[in-house]
């Protein structure tokens, strides 16, 4: 997978050269590019931002500047994915660019849940574009869907930052854990906390036994594995229903089980 980032602040996707995603990118598994939007800037000032059309506080993020940086970037996909230009004096035509996905960070966005990052870690390309000020002119995410890019705009919660580089971040890193081989133990991937099951993580206990007067509970030293899946399942469920009670709600009734007697 390709992933593109452009910011004013590159230097917020720093943490990107650690942990997993660092690994997979030294590993080949992750091509990563972050760039400075002001690259695409023309004047002097390398001016990214002007005052609303409207009237009302606040700087909004020019469509032209965007547009340079994204006509490029967004033609940058893996190898095949661009066309060749025909041999012309003209400039050659915006590529349509099909074969990636933007990634436009907002707080007015569709939540971005795991199923979002599941369905991202299918792309080949995607491209992030990270606002800063009150946003990015509106005509950048309809013009890209109108060439037939594949737009995303998404939120990371209902709260609000200064820019979308950390929720790209955020975004990144939930993608990058699903591309294939980047997590060494598969079977974490399927069993944790938003995945099949729609209920929160049961909660996981280690050594030493005893800490603080803190006891581990006993089922788990048991050694008795259905009466420790039953125990971790009750955990689960009670978890879900005192901190997340609108995805007890949402579980299919299939999902439950007639030994589910915690709720
Ligand atoms: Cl994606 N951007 C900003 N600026 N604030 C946010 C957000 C994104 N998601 C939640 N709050």
């Amino acid at each position: 997978m390709r992933i593109d980032v452009v910011t004013i602040f590159p230097d917020y996707l720093a943490a990107l050269d650690l942990s997993l995603v660092g690994k997979a990118r030294q590993r080949g598994l992750l091509d990563l590019h972050v760039h400075d939007l002001r690259d695409w800037t023309t004047d002097r000032h390398r001016t990214v931002d002007d005052t609303p059309f409207g009237g009302g506080a606040g700087m909004v993020m020019r469509p032209d500047v965007w547009g340079r940086a994204l006509d490029e970037v967004l033609g940058a996909g893996p190898p095949g994915d661009t066309p060749q230009a025909p041999p012309s004096h003209e400039p050659a035509p915006p590529r349509s660019p099909s074969g990636s996905t933007l990634v436009l960070p907002t707080p007015s966005g569709e939540v971005f849940t795991q199923r979002h990052a599941e369905d991202l870690a299918t792309a080949e390309h995607l491209v992030f574009a990270c606002g800063r000020y009150e946003g990015i002119d509106a005509r950048v995410a309809e013009h890209y869907r109108a060439m037939g890019v594949d737009v995303r705009e998404l939120s990371i919660g209902d709260y609000v930052l200064n820019g979308g580089e950390v929720a790209a971040l955020v975004m990144i890193e939930a993608v990058g854990r699903l591309v294939p081989g980047m997590v060494g133990n598969p079977e974490s991937l399927v069993e944790e906390s938003h995945g099949a099951a729609g209920l929160l993580e049961y909660p996981v206990y280690t050594k030493p036994p005893r800490w603080y007067g803190i006891d581990v509970p006993e089922v788990l030293l048991s050694g008795h594995h259905a009466r420790i899946d039953r125990w971790r399942r009750d955990e689960a469920l009670r978890r879900t229903a005192g901190r997340r009670p609108e995805m007890i709600a949402a579980l299919d009734g299939a999902a439950l089980d007639r030994h589910d007697t915690a709720l």
